[in-house]
Formats: structure tokens, C-alpha cells, sequence
């Protein structure tokens, strides 16, 4: 099952898992509360899985691809991967899908504290829109489906990015009021 935690304050090291101490976990129940959904999904038959296509029509993820992030596949590999660490929001959805290797994703919470979220093969999980997280890559290599509702649009706005309208209904959702 997805491990997630909440992080130190610590900035060494920044390519290392980052856990509070005395731990503090943190399940989905509490992740679904920050509008973060996850699932568990076959990776080893993500061509021909009914599980992920039913998955994909009701939240109409209709537009799909399959990246590979390593420094021979993906072009400007060093520029993006500081561009993945750095707290940033979208004005819609993250999907990401591990078929292979793993990563963290780090999320803020409603007290802006950051959670670690540690994915690997097989785990899927959607990041609301408006919602500040930064992204790690476990090993030097990753492969990862990313599923968009409609025309991807890869835009991302580092932090503070407080304007936008998809942030400002974020946070009225965290406070209840969406
Ligand atoms: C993004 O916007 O692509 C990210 O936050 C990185 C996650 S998956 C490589
Ligand atoms: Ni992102």
C-alpha cells in the first residue's frame, strides 16, 4: 500500500525520502480530504486493463501518454527534473500512473505543512487543481503514464500563485465552502 508521511523541515539531502520525526503517517483517507485520490492499478497490463479504462471514463481522463524520465529520453532532463522539485500548482488535474521505478510526490496540507507521498510501481493518484506539490524521482529513471481530462495543458506556476482562480477554489474547498 502507498506509504505517505509528513516531512521534516531538514533541506539536505533533498533527493532522499524526508520523514518527521517521531513518524507521522498519513493515510488516504487523509490525502482524499486534501482532494488527492489514489488507486492501485496493474501495471504489468495497463494496455488491456478494464480496471483503468472504467477508472479513465468516469472522470473523463480522455487524453493519454506514457513518459519515460531518464536523462537519454527526456529532453532537457536536468532543467526539468529542478522544475519538478520546485513547489508549483496547475490550473487542472495530475494524473500520474508508475509503470515502472518510483518517485515522491510532495503535497502541502490544509496548515500548508508538506506530506510525502511515496509511489511506486502499480500506484496512481490524482492532484487537484490549485493544489502546491513538487515531485522526486526515486531512482535516476521513471516511467509514467500521465492521463489528462481534455487538450493536456502542462502550464505550472510556482509558488506563491495565490490568484488563480483554480487555487482560490482550492482553498475554499479545503475549507469546506466548494
Ligand atoms: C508535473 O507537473 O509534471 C509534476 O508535478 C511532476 C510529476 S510526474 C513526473
Ligand atoms: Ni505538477
Amino acid at each position: 500500500m502507498v506509504q505517505a508521511w509528513y516531512m521534516d523541515e531538514s533541506t539536505a539531502d533533498p533527493w532522499m525520502p524526508h520523514s518527521a520525526q517521531p513518524d507521522s503517517p498519513v493515510g488516504l483517507e487523509q490525502l482524499r480530504t486534501l482532494g488527492v485520490l489514489y488507486w492501485k492499478l496493474a501495471a504489468d497490463k495497463y494496455e488491456n486493463d478494464a480496471e483503468l479504462e472504467k477508472i479513465r471514463k468516469e472522470r473523463n481522463d480522455s487524453w493519454m501518454e506514457i513518459i519515460t524520465i531518464c536523462k537519454h529520453t527526456l529532453p532537457n532532463y536536468e532543467e526539468k527534473i529542478k522544475m519538478f522539485f520546485e513547489g508549483h500548482l496547475h490550473l487542472d488535474e495530475e494524473i500520474r500512473y508508475i509503470l515502472e521505478s518510483r518517485g515522491y510526490f510532495d503535497v502541502r496540507d490544509k496548515n500548508d505543512k508538506w506530506i510525502q507521498i511515496s509511489m511506486e510501481k502499480e500506484d496512481t493518484i490524482t492532484l487537484p487543481a490549485g493544489i502546491y506539490h513538487c515531485f522526486t524521482l526515486g531512482e535516476n529513471y521513471m516511467k509514467t503514464m500521465r492521463l489528462f481530462v481534455g487538450e493536456p495543458v502542462w502550464t505550472w506556476y510556482n509558488r506563491l500563485a495565490d490568484h488563480f482562480t483554480a487555487r482560490v477554489q482550492y482553498v475554499k474547498f479545503l475549507e469546506g465552502r466548494a
